[in-house]
């Protein structure tokens, strides 16, 4: 033994110095270490850049004791970990991830806690603590989805309290963001985008919507109010609350409740698409045409329904950019990164959200007459379909299933892996209720391909990335 050891040293000491030098090596190309820990634990980065606005943003993350455990665990480990300032509004005042929520619920008039539906749920959390949630009451009976869900119902409730309550908690702020649990904010994006306007105006930055004739910023995509904004509307509000009480009882979605209040209170929306996102990563039509803007040439500050997968794909993204770049990505700048190597001529059990032209058996027995040859033979095959895609000038993806049906569609979009659609929305918002039909089998169901059309996507980039030149520098929409 004593001689074996002996022997021993000197190997150890030649090994560990080829360790040392190994391990300098690498060490040496940091950039790529640092991508790979936080691929792996979601550590908070080392480097949350500097902003020009930093203490003067506060971001109000809205919430509610049915969705808050599920949802915010990818929020703790990737974007908060670099937003300084961050209060998350909720039903339910607990502890999640180290942060206190608060109960924004609480100053509600008592007589409507105890008698509007809505608040069966707010009184069953006051009275039993989460503990007390059930199923039933977590996700809403039925696969009807998130209207049904009682954690949604009670959530229109929020959104005057909530702007009332952000003026008290931070007094100081510049600017109030008000996002949701499937909000990814890119929260440098949206600082460098408020520093555009001048903060003692009063602003309220949304993504148009439109119900019952109110035009208002649509919630789960973000919007940010600047202070005098606030302050407005927080004291309209408070010399009307009975009046407000009664709309809410009658509306639905809290954002347009908010939006109302705002207009009455005489400030009009600015609308900021394409910077606010009402879809994600994979779901945004990259050159989606709205107002007459198209996002390509513009910073995103926000995308909504982001999933897990997706706030690790953004999250990726955005710590491996700033690390090369001082000014912030566009949209083309995801485009490039995510989404592009993604794309392939053909990817298996993906489903590319083709939504444009169909075919299938069915159809062509009904309009086959109209179709050309390519058109008719489309759905026998994934190489059939590409033909039909090919054959018109305008087409870029296409995806097939194995039911023999062939979607081709002129527009680029990421989709997703057809199992992890699942993770979208999280399944407290009850969306997730797989609807298998009678005598479908797995295969049938995971069947899908897409294909893109590869050369026509490269076209399509430098069509694009050409048209930013003609904005001369104007990638803010900062007037309308
Ligand atoms: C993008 O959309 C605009 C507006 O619909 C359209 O004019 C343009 O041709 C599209 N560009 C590409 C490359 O598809
Ligand atoms: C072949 C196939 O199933 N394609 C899908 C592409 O996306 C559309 C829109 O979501 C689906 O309806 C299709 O089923």
């Amino acid at each position: 033994m004593m001689f074996g050891q002996k022997r021993r040293g000197p190997r150890l000491i030649a090994i560990s110095t080829i360790l040392t030098i190994f391990l300098i090596l690498y060490l040496k190309d940091f950039k790529s270490l640092d991508a790979y820990s936080s691929l792996i634990t979601h550590q908070p980065r080392l480097k949350c850049p500097e902003s020009p606005l930093p203490s003067s943003v506060a971001v109000i993350l809205r919430t509610g004791a049915t969705e808050s455990q599920e949802k915010l665990a990818i929020h703790f480990s990737t974007i908060l970990s670099c937003i300084p300032d961050i209060l998350i509004y909720s039903d339910f005042t607990e502890t999640i991830f180290g942060h206190q929520t608060h109960d924004i619920l609480s100053d509600v008039n008592e007589d409507i806690k105890s008698t509007t539906p809505e608040f069966t749920l707010y009184n069953h959390l006051r009275a039993h603590g989460r503990e007390g949630l059930s199923y039933e009451t977590l996700y809403g009976s039925g696969p009807g989805g998130a209207q049904d869900n009682p954690g949604w119902k009670l959530d229109k409730w929020k959104f005057l309290p909530m702007v009332d309550r952000a003026l008290r908690d931070r007094p100081e702020a510049k600017w109030y963001v008000f996002v949701e649990g499937d909000t990814y904010l890119l929260y440098q994006n949206m600082v460098a985008y408020l520093s555009k306007f001048d903060a003692d105006i009063p602003y309220y930055l949304g993504k148009h919507m439109y119900i019952n004739g109110i035009f208002f910023g649509h919630g789960g995509s973000g919007f940010a109010l600047s202070r005098p904004a606030v302050e407005k509307v927080s004291r309209h509000w408070l010399d009307h609350l009975t009046e407000y009480d009664e709309l809410t009882q009658r509306e639905w979605a809290g954002d347009a409740i908010l939006g109302k209040a705002i207009k009455d209170a005489g400030i009009d929306m600015f609308s900021a698409f394409p910077h606010l996102q009402g879809d994600s990563l994979t779901t945004i039509d990259w050159n989606v045409s709205k107002l007459d803007r198209e996002p390509w040439c513009f910073a995103p500050t926000t995308f909504h329904h982001v999933n897990r997968a997706e706030f690790e794909m953004l999250w990726e993204f955005e710590q491996e950019w700033i690390t090369q770049y001082e000014d912030v990505p566009r949209f083309r700048d995801i485009f490039n990164s995510v989404v592009l190597p993604k794309l392939k001529p053909r990817v298996e059990d993906w489903d590319n959200l083709s939504s444009g032209m169909e075919y299938s058996e069915v159809i062509m027995s009904k309009e086959g007459a109209a179709l050309d040859q390519v058109e008719q033979e489309a759905h026998l095959s994934f190489d059939h379909c590409q033909d039909a895609c090919l054959s018109k000038a305008a087409c870029l993806q296409f995806s097939y299933n194995q039911k023999g049906v062939c979607f081709i569609s002129n527009e680029v979009k990421l989709g997703h892996e057809i199992d992890k659609s699942c993770l979208e929305y999280s399944d407290a918002a009850g969306k997730c209720t797989k609807h298998v039909e009678e005598g479908d089998t797995v295969a049938e169901k995971d069947g899908i391909t897409s294909g893109w059309i590869m050369t026509r996507v490269a076209e399509y980039v430098r069509v694009l990335d050409e048209s930013c030149l003609g904005l001369n520098g104007k990638d803010w929409i900062i007037e309308t």
